[in-house]
């Protein structure tokens, strides 16, 4: 008999990420949906890692054996290669340890002042690790690219949201809306990803 309620426990404590995965796993149902500001007193771990899966990996272990339960964490960021790969993955914390959204954008657009056309492509690149107390059972990653414009556009979304523009679009990610972004984000791909596993999950209750 499938049993009805899991909890997964989303580790994370930027709120942006949250929403977004929160609204793409509400189809699935049958999950209780919990995140670190359910676990007020959790420590998060440091991120130690160099590459985004390190990091997700870390962060999802961490919680899942620290909180006894089911954990899905992600580490995402943004690339540029024509810059050396930055921000990668200190994509948080480019402008500094406790930088914000709009530090760290300015910070990237200074650094790509003197970059046009294609030198201007870049790619957002989140690794989603799903963690029983046991372990990293799966460990996936999803990518979308697009441009960086040298201005920002638009109030919505987060951190590098008003620089980006995906390929075949128009508009930036802060002007795209929620919905759409959350159907064609580089989350979004690595959730499909994993949504196999957490459907077998719940059957196996
Ligand atoms: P947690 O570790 O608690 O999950 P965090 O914000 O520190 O939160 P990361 O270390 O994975 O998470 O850093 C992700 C950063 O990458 C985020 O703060 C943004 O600057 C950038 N980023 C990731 N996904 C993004 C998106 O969809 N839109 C815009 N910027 C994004």
């Amino acid at each position: 008999m499938p049993s009805s309620h899991i909890e997964l426990v989303i580790a994370s404590t930027n709120v942006h990420k949250v929403r977004e995965l929160r609204n793409m796993l509400k189809p699935l149902g049958c999950f209780d949906l919990l995140s670190l500001c359910d676990f007020p007193n959790y420590v998060q771990p440091e991120e130690t890692g160099t590459t985004f899966e390190e990091n997700a990996r870390l962060k999802a272990e961490h919680a899942a054996k620290a909180l006894g339960r089911w954990v899905i964490a992600e580490d995402s960021g943004l690339v540029v290669p024509a810059i050396n790969g930055e921000p990668g993955v200190y994509s948080a914390r480019y402008a500094g340890k406790d930088a914000t959204d709009v530090e760290n954008r300015k910070k990237l657009l200074d650094a790509m002042q003197h970059l046009i056309d294609e030198d201007r492509q870049a790619f957002f690149e989140c690794v989603i690790a799903l963690a029983s107390p046991k372990g990293v059972k799966k460990c996936v990653k999803g990518s979308c690219e697009g441009l960086l414009l040298a201005k920002e556009r638009g109030g919505g979304g987060f951190g590098y949201d008003p620089l980006f523009v995906k390929h075949g679009y128009n508009k930036t990610f802060a002007e795209i809306g929620e919905s759409v972004k959350n159907r064609i984000s580089h989350r979004r791909k690595a959730l499909d990803k994993i949504l196999p596993v957490l459907e077998s999950l719940m059957e196996a209750g």
